[in-house]
């Protein structure tokens, strides 16, 4: 029966990342696979995670089943962090799950449950994970515009003429923060538009949430999803925790579910319940409960905070410093976008050519459609990275 299935394409950002490891190089540069990484190119386990696991090794008595929905403590912290006081407890059903990625799974089953004949407003372009989950889940998918490659901002117009096409029984996913590829994020009036757009159509927001606190601040890049949960009767949040506590392989995550009455509430998490059951039973512990910890210990969270905004802050010099950079030896403003766009990732705009080119002659790594991680630089490397650009054509 085996031979029977078909041969599938590697996922692009996985295959780079195996790609760069298998480059002899020694000054090969990774800009490809979206992890944090400091100064000396690590991706380290952060302070407060790590004393919290200290803590949980020598204090816990059991590895005994938690519940299908996870640990309670874990999802009042998360609900806490995300949505603060914009949304009514007795309104919110929860559940956690294998990272991102586990939650936005997740929250997609329950929107098949709900609605079989759903479409999923994805934007374009998007996290490529997002079309094949809901592929996966058999949901039709229609792509909605979303980024001006041109201008190197979000195409508003675009984005909420589109959206009108959405009507009751579809779901619109949105980036909460930092946009994967694009950096370029909705100004709060905007979200304003698409909530003004969205209010009493009957399709939910399902906000993808995987970069608090890397753009402008873990308060200031929920202020969008969170005017949502004022505006709206029903929404859905897929939280990653995995660059937000730096938990990656740990597998961290949760859906937050917002619905229009406590009765709703009562049903939606019976189902999310229902859902982890069938999949995995219960979601991985260990790494929630780090989290957990980490929010509800007021000195390890002002810890974690801190070394968060040195993290967010590293991002937004290298953004500043390649974008000066470049504009110094090209003598011209077009990577000026560099410096204002949000989180990891911004679209350099290569053609394909020129991407392998970076690849094959200069050891520089980045996604086929030219996504760069910009926490992948060190300073050192800026000059290099500036001339092979410019090399290249750019
Ligand atoms: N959503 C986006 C946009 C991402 O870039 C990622 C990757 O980190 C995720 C969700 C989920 O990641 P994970 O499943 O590792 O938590
Ligand atoms: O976009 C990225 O690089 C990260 C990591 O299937 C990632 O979100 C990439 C692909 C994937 C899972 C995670």
């Amino acid at each position: 029966m085996l031979e029977r299935l078909q041969p599938r394409a590697p996922d692009k950002i996985i295959g780079l990342m195996q790609a760069f490891r298998n480059d002899p190089r020694p000054d090969k540069i990774d800009l490809g696979v979206g992890v944090y990484r400091d100064a000396a190119g690590l991706t380290p386990v952060m302070r407060a995670v790590k004393a919290a696991e200290r803590q949980l090794c020598d204090t816990q008595t059991t590895k005994s089943y938690t519940a299908l929905t996870g640990d309670p403590a874990f999802l009042q912290a998360m609900a806490g962090l995300v949505l603060g006081a914009a949304a009514a407890p007795e309104r919110l059903a929860m559940a956690a799950a294998p990272g991102g990625t586990g939650a936005l799974h997740i929250a997609l089953a329950l929107v098949r449950l709900a609605s079989p004949g759903a479409r999923v407003f994805v934007p374009d372009p998007s996290w490529p994970n997002h079309a094949a989950i809901a592929d996966a889940l058999g949901l039709t998918r229609v792509p909605y515009r979303y980024y001006d490659a041109a201008a190197q901002t979000v195409d508003e117009a675009g984005m909420l003429a589109d959206l009108a096409q959405a009507g009751p029984g579809d779901v619109v996913l949105v980036h909460g923060c930092c946009h994967n590829p694009t950096g370029a994020d909705l100004t709060p009036p905007a979200w304003q538009r698409l909530g003004a757009l969205l209010a009493g159509r009957g399709a939910p927001l399902l906000v993808d949430l995987a970069y608090q606190g890397f753009g402008d601040g873990p308060e200031a890049d929920v202020a969008g999803l969170r005017a949502m949960a004022e505006t709206l009767p029903e929404m859905l949040i897929a939280v990653s925790c995995s660059k937000t506590f730096g938990l990656y392989r740990e597998r961290v995550g949760a859906v937050l579910a917002l619905t229009g009455s406590p009765a709703a509430r009562a049903t939606a998490e019976a189902n999310l319940a229902a859902l982890n059951r069938t999949t995995y039973a219960f979601p991985p512990d260990h790494g929630a409960r780090l989290a957990g910890m980490v929010l509800a210990d007021p000195d390890l969270r002002a810890d974690w905070a801190a070394e968060l905004e040195a993290m967010r802050t590293r991002i937004a010099r290298l953004r500043s410093t390649l974008a000066e950079a470049l504009t110094a030896q090209s003598g011209s403003d077009r990577f000026g976008f560099l410096a204002g766009q949000k989180g990891l990732f911004s679209l350099l705009g290569a053609t394909p050519d020129q991407v392998a080119t970076l690849r094959e002659t200069h050891g520089i790594y980045m996604i086929g459609d030219s996504r760069i991680n910009l926490a992948g630089l060190s300073e050192q490397d800026v000059p290099r990275v500036v001339e092979a650009f410019l090399k290249v054509g750019l």
